[in-house]
């Protein structure tokens, strides 16, 4: 892991239903629209122990396997994501949208495009010391 957090920072996912769906274009220029810059960006297929590591919270949920096999499944759209104040990653949240589908605002990524919980299109960090995880672990160099 590195050793200085950068706070401004947040790691961001296009995962494999956005990039099915073709609305990889949709959430980048949401991004940008925003006035968030993309400073590292990565179409990639990312291998079990990559996904494993990515989700390694939830090893214990039921819903584990499932969602290992999904972020597998095809490629992904890496993406590290800076603001200009400290909180990027809450920013980032709030255009992603809630984790339960019923519960994503419309406006919101989730709120406009998914319809399940399990395929929700985005993940984003949930705060500073995943944010600096997932870098770490997406983009080692
Ligand atoms: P987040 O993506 O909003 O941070 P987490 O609770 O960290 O949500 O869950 C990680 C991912 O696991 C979710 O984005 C979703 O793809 C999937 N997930 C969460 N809860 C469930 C569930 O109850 N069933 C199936 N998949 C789930
Ligand atoms: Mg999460």
């Amino acid at each position: 892991m590195r050793s200085v957090m950068n706070v401004n920072q947040t790691f961001i996912m296009c995962k494999p239903d956005a990039v099915e769906r073709g609305l990889v274009g949709e959430i980048i220029t949401r991004i940008e629209r925003k006035g968030l810059r993309i400073l590292r960006m990565d179409l990639r297929v990312p291998d079990r122990p990559l996904a494993e590591a990515h989700y390694e919270e939830h090893a214990d949920k039921p819903f584990y396997g499932e969602l290992v096999d999904f972020l597998t499944r095809g490629p992904v759209v890496a993406l590290v994501v800076e603001g200009p104040e400290d909180q990027t990653f809450h920013l980032m949240r709030t255009l992603i949208g809630k984790t339960q589908v019923a519960e994503a605002q419309p406006g919101s990524i989730r709120g406009d495009f998914a319809t399940t919980t399990n395929e929700n299109l985005v993940h984003g960090s949930d705060g500073h010391e995943a944010a600096s995880r997932e870098i770490a672990l997406w983009f080692p160099s």
